[in-house]
């Protein structure tokens, strides 16, 4: 019998409302081993020589904390912690941060400006991100060439964005965030350049979000909204503390900025896909909030890791499976199929980039365990978001045509690059290790029976 691994690929256009896969936090996947990015390294060596105000290069290894400095002389030194302040409260950003603001925005200026007959391309898009509401409409004022001011621009926008605010979703990970911190005690704030009124209005709508933020500012409330400290300077004096004992977790550039002028700690979740290289002042960049560890910011670390994988809410996409371009098979040894990902581009656009597992179903064949990744790709830089399962079975054929359906359990991983193509492959062979044994977890296994996945299989009975 020839062994077989199903590798699919499910190729979707460019979605603005996803994650950066570029760069990935130290110890992002849960398992003790890290996946520094260059950009993470830099970080690294920028803060060493700031503390150590000397001329030395700087060798840093934030993940264990050991650091080499020379410059005449070698000085060689093992410190406890990484090279991180301790952080005592969280202070958060909202849209595109803790909740998909994106996605709405493009639904509401795609309806009013086919008004004027124009048509939202979402390229602009990144200009209003982080932006007070009187800029984020000059910009689409002027980019559109609107007939008319940026205050009748707001006013006309307003009633049809507050009317969707009850379809907002929260970002992957952003619940447990705030339950988590909440659980412990951590004290939380939000700090956003929308208007007060707003971000309640937009926080209603997500069940005990409100209650647990010690303190509310809107960008109403201070002189000048972010990249102005002001929002921040104020949430650390409402929560009494000192800034520089607040992390800020921010999807904007501005809000980036805003956040180091206010003399904090700041983690960069981008809400833009590639742009990662572009948050040089934060003090880490990590792909959505499900890679955040608290614990590197002296904060209670997450407990709801299971052997290497962290349980998400179930997720279901699915297609029959069309011939590939058959890349995987070449490069990594590994036949591919694609899955049809027609009418999935939003479902796809909500899940960040990463390394997730579950369970497959394949009509008339049954059920198998999967990995998959989902993103860009960053050793081959794909063009193109993709979703790859790798049905974990051996099969003696090809399958095209065939209805494979997905349910997504859990997450593994971000994705990352690798300095060679073997070392890639071991990674995905660990992850496909990983998902094995995760997959036969109570929590996991339960998912085998979903009756999205039977309704496609046609005979189960030999299973
Ligand atoms: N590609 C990457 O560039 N970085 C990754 O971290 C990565 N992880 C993967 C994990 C799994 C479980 C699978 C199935 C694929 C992964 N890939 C990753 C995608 C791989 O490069 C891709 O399948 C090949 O391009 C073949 O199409
Ligand atoms: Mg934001």
């Amino acid at each position: 019998m020839l062994t077989w691994h199903i590798l699919t690929g499910i190729h979707l256009k460019k979605c603005t409302g996803s994650y950066n896969p570029v760069i990935f936090s130290a110890n992002s996947n849960g398992n003790g081993k890290a996946n520094l990015a260059p950009q993470e390294k830099e970080k690294g060596k920028g803060k060493l020589n700031s503390i150590t105000k000397h001329k030395h290069s700087v060798r840093a290894s934030p993940q264990n904390g050991s650091i080499a400095v020379t410059g005449g002389f070698t000085v060689k030194m093992s410190i406890a912690k990484p090279l991180k302040k301790l952080a005592s409260c969280v202070i958060l950003d909202l849209d595109g941060t803790l909740i998909n603001t994106e996605a709405l925005l493009s639904d509401v200026l795609g309806g009013f400006l086919s008004k004027y007959g124009k048509q939202w391309d979402g390229r602009e898009v990144h200009k209003t991100l982080g932006k007070t509401p009187l800029e984020a409409a000059a910009a689409i004022v002027e980019a559109y060439d609107l007939p008319c001011t940026s205050n009748e621009f707001i006013s006309a926008i307003n009633p049809l964005y507050s009317e969707k605010w009850c379809n907002i979703k929260a970002q992957p990970g952003a619940n447990r965030l705030i339950k988590h911190f909440g659980g412990h005690g951590v004290p939380m704030a939000l700090a956003s350049n929308s208007p007060r009124e707003n971000v309640e209005g937009k926080i209603s709508f997500h069940q005990g979000w409100k209650e647990s933020f010690s303190v509310i500012i809107g960008g109403d409330e201070v002189a000048s909204g972010k990249p102005s400290p002001d929002i921040y300077l104020e949430a650390a004096k409402k929560l009494n503390v000192e800034p520089s004992s607040c992390l800020v977790i921010e999807d904007s550039i501005p809000g980036v900025t805003a956040g180091k002028a206010a003399g904090m700690e700041v983690v960069a979740v981008p809400s833009i896909p590639k742009q990662s290289h572009l948050y040089t002042s934060a003090d880490e960049v990590i792909n959505s909030l499900l890679d955040l560890k608290p614990e590197k910011w002296g904060l209670p670390p997450f407990q709801d890791w299971v052997e290497g994988t962290l349980p998400i809410e179930s997720w279901y996409i699915g297609g029959p499976v069309i011939k590939g371009l058959g890349r995987g098979s070449k490069v990594l040894g590994i036949p591919t199929a694609n899955l049809s990902t027609e009418g999935y581009s939003t479902v796809l656009s909500e899940h960040p980039s990463g390394v997730y597992f579950g369970w497959a179903g394949l009509s008339t064949r049954g059920v198998f365990k999967m990995v998959m990744s989902i993103g860009w790709n960053p050793y081959f830089n794909n063009p193109e978001k993709t979703i790859e399962p790798w049905l974990l079975h051996d099969f003696a054929e090809d399958f095209y045509g065939e209805d494979l359906r997905l349910v997504i359990v859990g997450y593994i991983r971000s994705e990352a690059n690798f300095p060679s193509i073997e070392s890639l492959i071991a990674k995905i062979h660990e992850d496909g290790r990983i998902a094995e044994k995760a997959l036969d977890l109570p929590i996991y296994s339960t998912y085998r029976d979903d009756p999205y996945l039977k309704s496609c299989v046609k005979d189960s009975s030999h299973l």
